[in-house]
């Protein structure tokens, strides 16, 4: 049986860092592609694409000239960078995601493309807890772009036939890959500050509780839904699913149980509304119930792998 080839666009970044080498280590046949290559050296050996996903043409003809069969499209711009850059970021966005379905629904080879969508397709009339098919008027450009996709999506679905999956992903925490211009980017930042000099300087206030997972579980998450039956895919739009929610203080808090020196103090800046809009978890028992979705890595876990992580990467002042 021939194989499956994997192309990942936006394999550089902080999710797609993970899944190229999960979907590597399992064996499979991995293609990167980004404007940048990998950092990671267990990737560097693997074959990359230097493209802009904006390129229509470059799209298509790499995707073919690699025998693609499964699409991975996780090149976007993120909720802040979004709000500072709005044009360019509906730009790659849209046009980054249009290029993708296109190009799968002419191909011949293409059986199933990954996409992603976020919490930030919920607004702020949503209240705490969305639920699947809850109220969606975002308010960022990131949001709407991403609530646009989710429609594009369903459209691609319905008229041209292909098979296209998506979760809404929350605030991302992983070991191997900085975030980049997100809202949620305080949950990753600030285990690269656990001895610094002066107190980690927090962006959001202490109280803001948002929806995070670990990339073990964003990974997971992947996998699972791109491997299910067609038939297990009944919703028409992204599936919400949900990791764990917190607060940075309480986040604060268990990482002082391991660093009882780390200090952190309050400065909201304009991410603080961005967040405002968003809600604190989701109801994910549709993917659950359609997929078998679970999450696995709870807050205490978490810290501790990032703590763990980062002491090996970095020694640290107060360790000889
Ligand atoms: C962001 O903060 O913009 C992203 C997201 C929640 O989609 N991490």
């Amino acid at each position: 049986m021939p194989r499956n080839v994997h192309f990942i666009i936006g394999a550089s970044g902080q999710l797609g860092t993970e899944f190229a080498l999960a979907l590597h280590q399992a064996g499979e046949q991995v293609v990167l592609s980004d404007i940048k290559p990998p950092e990671l050296d267990s990737l560097k050996d693997l074959p990359f694409e230097c493209m802009d996903v904006r390129d229509a043409d470059a799209v298509a003809n790499r995707m073919a000239q690699h025998g693609t069969t499964h699409v991975h499209h996780l090149a976007a711009a993120l909720s802040a960078r979004g709000e500072k850059e709005p044009q360019w970021a509906w730009d790659l966005n849209m046009r980054g995601l249009l290029n993708v379905l296109e190009a799968s629904a002419d191909s011949k080879k293409i059986a199933k493309v990954f996409w992603p969508s976020s919490i930030a397709v919920f607004g702020p009339k949503n209240g705490p807890v969305a639920e699947q098919n809850g109220h969606r008027i975002p308010e960022t450009v990131y949001g709407i772009s991403k609530q646009a996709g989710e429609q594009w999506c369903a459209w691609f679905r319905q008229h041209r036939g292909l098979d296209v999956r998506s979760v809404r992903y929350p605030g991302l925490i992983g070991e191997l890959s900085p975030p980049g211009g997100g809202t949620t980017d305080y949950a990753v930042e600030v285990f690269d500050h656990l001895d610094g000099p002066t107190p980690y300087s927090c962006f959001l206030s202490k109280d803001t509780v948002l929806p995070m997972m670990h990339m073990e579980d964003a990974v997971g998450a992947m996998m699972q839904i791109m491997s299910a039956p067609q038939g297990r895919i009944l919703n028409s739009e992204s599936y919400n699913i949900q990791g764990l929610s917190f607060d940075p203080e309480t986040l604060f808090a268990e990482i002082q149980q391991h660093v009882p020196g780390f200090e952190a103090v309050f400065a909201p800046d304009f991410r603080q509304s961005i967040a405002d809009g968003w809600p604190d978890e989701l109801n994910d028992s549709a993917a659950r119930e359609d997929w078998g979705w679970t999450a696995k890595v709870g807050i205490q876990d978490l810290v501790q792998r990032m703590i763990v992580s980062k002491r090996q990467s970095i020694p640290f002042p107060n360790e000889g």
